[in-house]
């Protein structure tokens, strides 16, 4: 496993374009490398998981770094948490608001100190996001609950987001980081194909044509590792004709 930890204390682990290029590249990493099988998202220190985009960056058209280009690049990065092959688990202490409450909604699970606090917080400074800020809340918690949430803009308690759906589990503040480690531990016993599976499918339910893609990428995966779809290959290299009637039309 790998823990990717946004480290803005001093802003409540508020995200600059920079900070979500760079999760964006551990993401990455942690796709490409097969010895992780589970990826934890934290923040740095206990007062916050991630209080969304850094307002003091925030422009129009977007948020700006270095560069002064103003992006939303949060957005590509929900998708990139959605779509790893290996589960995501969000590991809160204190605030997870706004766009950083949207970032804890995009992972697999989340587990949260009983100091979490959650909400967003768009409609108070002037933001929203249609996507899956809206999307992903709706299937979690409800039209109501996500009409509530957003329209109002209050901020709730660890075991309220327990209850409203929006936390698997809420553990104090001192057993966080061993509490995760023992989900992580349990899913890592567990078969790693299954797993990417199954993310696939539970993915593909709510998601059309990208859920397909998805899952279409596992069949071609599983494929590749058959002798039926070896045969192919090697048949093609050795110039001969291939002989798929070896293999049986399963029921
Ligand atoms: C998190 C809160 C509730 C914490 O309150 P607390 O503990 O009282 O601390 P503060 O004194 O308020 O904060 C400590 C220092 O941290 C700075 N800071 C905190 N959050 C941010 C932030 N988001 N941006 C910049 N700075 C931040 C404070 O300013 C303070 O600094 P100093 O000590 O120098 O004064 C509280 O801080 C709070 O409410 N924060 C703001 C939360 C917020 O509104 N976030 C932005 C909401 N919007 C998004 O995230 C949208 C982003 C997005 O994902 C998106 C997606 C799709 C389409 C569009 C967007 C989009 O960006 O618009």
């Amino acid at each position: 496993m790998v823990q990717i930890t946004i480290n803005r204390p001093h802003k409540r682990n508020a995200f600059t374009p920079r900070t979500v290029t760079e999760m964006s590249k551990c993401f990455t990493d942690a796709r490409e490398d097969p010895d992780i099988g589970v990826v934890i998202l934290t923040g740095a220190g206990t007062m916050a998981f991630c209080s969304g985009g850094d307002q003091s960056v925030r422009q129009i058209g977007g948020y700006a770094g270095a560069d002064g280009v103003p992006r939303l690049n949060v957005l590509d990065l929900q998708q990139q948490i959605r779509h790893l092959p290996k589960p995501v688990i969000a590991m809160v202490a204190g605030y997870a608001v706004g766009g950083g409450h949207i970032l804890h909604m995009m992972c697999d699970m989340t587990i949260s100190a009983d100091n979490g606090v959650f909400g967003q917080t768009g409609p108070r400074v002037g933001s929203f996001d249609a996507g899956y800020g809206v999307a992903q809340m709706i299937r979690l918690v409800g039209q109501k609950r996500a009409r509530e949430i957003w329209f109002m803009c209050r901020l709730y308690s660890a075991e309220e987001a327990f209850r409203m759906g929006l936390v698997n589990k809420v553990v104090p503040l001192e057993k966080l980081e061993e509490e995760t480690l023992v989900w992580c531990r349990e899913i890592l016993r567990n078969s790693p194909t299954a797993i990417r599976v199954l993310k696939a499918a539970l993915n593909a339910t709510e998601d059309g044509q990208s859920g397909l893609w998805e899952l279409g990428h596992n069949a071609t995966l599983l494929f590749y590792q058959s002798e039926e779809g070896n045969e192919g290959r090697q048949a093609f290299m050795e110039k001969r004709p291939p002989n798929f009637s070896q293999f049986k039309r399963w029921p």
